[in-house]
């Protein structure tokens, strides 16, 4: 068994909604068990400034697939969500990134994880050792409650969520 770490943000439309519609296409796909999910996150914009804050949360999967089926699902719930990204690094209804999958470093044509930009990120640093305090860069051997001391900024709880069920049930 595996056990991988997703990064999903929103900053269009119904935030919420959209990561709770793409947890539960995780929840639905044969192979793939999704055991915890972070709480919500409201985090202001990185790359691109001039843009709407996010939604961000970090979802825990244990899951029998390769990575590269974890890819092909993140980007296909990408799609069935209806993804409108002007430009690279602008505006998106849900964006799904895998940061972990065990402790491998996978770089091949399409796919780099652990991912490139996590250990600078606030908003995947925080949500990601809200789940998994202690654990460590498989890379660079640095704890990411580390790096994370430095991305606090822009990065506030939105939405505390102890489990998947209630990140479920907080739809009605
Ligand atoms: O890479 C994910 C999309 N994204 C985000 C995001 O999810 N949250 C925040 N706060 N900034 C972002 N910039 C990009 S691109």
């Amino acid at each position: 068994m595996n056990i991988a770490y997703l990064s999903l943000g929103s900053n269009i439309g119904d935030r919420f909604n959209m990561l709770q519609d793409a947890v539960r296409m995780l929840r639905d796909e044969a192979g793939v068990e999704v055991t915890r999910v972070s709480s919500v996150y409201e985090t202001d914009p990185v790359g691109y400034t001039e843009q709407a804050t996010f939604l961000n949360v970090v979802v825990e999967i244990k899951t029998v697939l390769p990575v590269e089926k974890i890819l092909s699902i993140c980007m296909e719930t990408e799609q069935v969500l209806g993804r409108i990204r002007e430009f690279h690094w602008g505006p998106r209804c849900i964006d799904l990134d895998i940061l972990l999958y065990n402790d491998e470093n996978v770089v091949s044509e399409n796919l780099t994880v652990p991912h490139p930009r996590m250990a600078e990120r606030g908003f995947v640093l925080i949500p990601l050792i809200e789940l998994v305090p202690n654990r460590v860069h498989p890379v660079t051997g640095v704890p990411f409650s580390d790096y994370a001391k430095e991305r606090k900024e822009g990065v506030h709880v939105w939405k505390t969520i102890d489990g998947v069920e209630e990140f479920v049930r907080f739809e009605s």
